[in-house]
């Protein structure tokens, strides 16, 4: 990792937030050391006071570069393009930057924050919502989320084997682990998402994107 400084990964290895930013790690060559933090052990290490220290909103990822830690997989995936540019996870272009960030951001704050964790957990405790409840909540925001996601790709030109054109970006990089989360973790019928799982059958032929996936993490149970 000659020239680039060095980095520490908090992880969890379920966590489809992590797995944008090793798919992103991967893509670039970079090396990281891992920090495990179970978000379940211990009432979830995240919320500890040595990682609150790291990171005060409590969530995983969180990466170290050079002492100083960034939060977001988003703001961590853009930092990764800026410090190691090729190969780029954004298109050079002002539209297909712009592409690229929606299909990303439709994942990271439209999809992903409803069925995260914390979520559940607080349905749970301060509505007692059960385990069938919390599962229909996670599969109906999945779902529409997905759904939208579907349309907008599928009559997009820009679209080709990735969400943009034939080369991965950082909207795959958020695409990819969702519909893992969908399929693994979730259990849902994804047949009526065909453009999604096209781009997935691409991304899983780089082994940026399967050495990335939660079981292959060392911290995997
Ligand atoms: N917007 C954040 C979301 C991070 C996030 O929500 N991470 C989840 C794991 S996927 C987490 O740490 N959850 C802990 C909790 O809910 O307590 C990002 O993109 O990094």
């Amino acid at each position: 990792m000659s020239g680039s400084p060095e980095l520490v990964l908090y992880t969890y290895f379920r966590s489809s937030a992590v797995f944008r930013v090793r798919i992103a790690l991967n893509l670039k060559g970079l090396k990281s050391e891992l920090r495990p933090i179970h978000l379940l052990k211990e009432g979830g290490q995240q919320h500890s006071d040595e990682y609150k220290r790291v990171n005060p909103q409590q969530l995983v990822p969180c990466l170290v570069s050079g002492g100083q830690a960034i939060g977001q997989s988003l703001a961590i995936m853009e930092y990764l393009d800026e410090i190691k540019p090729e190969p780029p996870l954004v298109p050079k272009d002002a539209m297909g930057r712009a592409r690229v960030r929606q299909i990303a951001l439709g994942v990271a704050c439209d999809i992903h924050p409803l069925p995260n964790l914390r979520v559940l957990q607080y349905l749970k405790k301060t509505f007692g919502a059960n385990d069938d409840a919390l599962l229909q909540w996670q599969r109906h925001w999945i779902g529409e989320g997905l759904a939208a996601l579907e349309q907008l790709l599928a009559s997009d030109p820009a679209r080709g084997k990735f969400c943009h054109g034939d080369h991965p970006t950082m909207a795959d990089a958020c695409l990819i682990p969702q519909l893992y989360n969908a399929k693994h973790r979730v259990h849902m019928d994804v047949s009526p998402y065909p453009t999604l799982l096209r781009i997935e059958e691409a991304a899983y032929q780089l082994p940026a994107f399967v050495t990335a996936r939660p079981e292959n993490q060392p911290d995997a149970e």
